[in-house]
C-alpha cells in the first residue's frame, strides 16, 4: 500500500515538474531522476494450439502371460511340396447316354463300307505281286526266310499271326502255291500228339484234314514235326529243320 502511494504521488509531481509548450526556451529545469522499474503485470491468455508432432518410437515390450496380439499377415507362398502317394481308385461313375446302334448311324455305314473297300483293294495289290495267297477269310504270306520250329512260331506271332495251319483241301493249295514259288519245304502248324503216330494242332486239338505223302507219319515217336512238301503233301518229320516262314492271318 505505501508502495502504491509512493507511486502515486511520484506521479502527481512528475505533471508538475513537466516543460509545458507555452513555457518552452525560457523555463526549462535540470531531468529527474529516472522512477523505479512498474511491477509485472498479470499473465498472457494461453496460446493457439501448435502442429502435431510426428509420431514417438515404440513403446518397451510388455510383461509375460499378457494377451496375445492379432495374428500376422500371411507370408509369401513356400516351395511346390513332393508328389503325394495315388489315391484309392474312385466309385465307378455313372453310365454315359445311350448311343445309336452303328447299323442305324448312316455315317457309320458309309465309313465302314469305305473302308471295306480300301481294304479289299489293297489285298488285290498283295495278291497281284503275289506277296499273299487269300482263301475266304484267310490270308497266307511269307517273308521268304528260313528257321527252326520255334523261331516260325514266333516270327509269325509277333506279326499278329499264326504259323500255317490247313483246315482244308484249298487252303493247303494255297500254302503249297508258296512252298512251290519259294522252292523251299515248310513247317506246318501241326505236331505228333501224345499218342506216337497221331497228330494235333498246337492247341492239342485233333487234325480235321490232312494229306499225308505216301507212307507217311513214318516216324512214330521220333519225328514230332510236319513239314509240306512242294507238291502239298504231309511228311512227319524232325522239328530241328531250316524250313520257310508261313505264317497264316
Ligand atoms: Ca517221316
Amino acid at each position: 500500500m505505501a508502495l502504491l502511494t509512493l507511486l502515486y504521488v511520484t506521479s502527481v509531481l512528475a505533471i508538475f515538474f513537466l516543460p509545458s509548450h507555452g513555457q518552452e526556451g525560457n523555463c526549462s529545469g535540470a531531468p529527474g531522476i529516472p522512477g523505479t522499474p512498474g511491477v509485472n503485470g498479470l499473465p498472457g491468455r494461453d496460446g493457439r494450439d501448435g502442429m502435431r508432432g510426428d509420431q514417438g518410437p515404440p513403446g518397451p515390450m510388455g510383461p509375460p502371460n499378457g494377451l496375445p496380439g492379432a495374428p500376422g499377415r500371411d507370408g509369401p507362398p513356400g516351395s511346390r511340396g513332393p508328389k503325394g502317394e495315388r489315391g484309392a481308385k474312385g466309385d465307378q461313375g455313372p453310365p454315359g447316354p445311350e448311343g445309336r446302334a452303328a447299323f442305324l448311324d448312316p455315317d457309320m455305314q458309309k465309313t465302314l463300307r469305305s473302308l471295306g473297300d480300301r481294304i479289299l483293294r489293297l489285298e488285290g495289290v498283295l495278291a497281284l505281286r503275289g506277296l499273299i495267297n487269300k482263301v475266304e477269310d484267310k490270308i497266307f504270306t511269307t517273308n521268304g526266310k528260313r528257321v527252326v520250329l520255334d523261331e516260325i512260331i514266333q516270327a509269325c506271332q509277333l506279326s499278329g499271326g499264326s504259323i500255317a495251319k490247313p483246315m482244308n483241301k484249298k487252303e493247303n493249295d494255297a500254302i503249297m502255291q508258296i512252298v512251290k514259288e519259294q522252292n523251299q519245304y515248310t513247317y506246318l502248324g501241326i505236331k505228333e500228339s501224345s499218342v506216337p503216330g497221331t497228330f494235333e494242332y498246337f492247341d492239342e486239338t485233333p487234325v480235321n484234314y490232312t494229306n499225308w505223302r505216301r507212307y507217311e507219319p513214318n516216324g512214330k515217336g521220333s519225328e514230332n514235326c510236319v513239314e509240306m512238301q512242294t507238291d502239298g503233301s504231309w511228311i512227319d518229320k524232325k522239328c530241328n529243320q531250316y524250313r520257310l516262314i508261313i505264317c497264316e492271318f
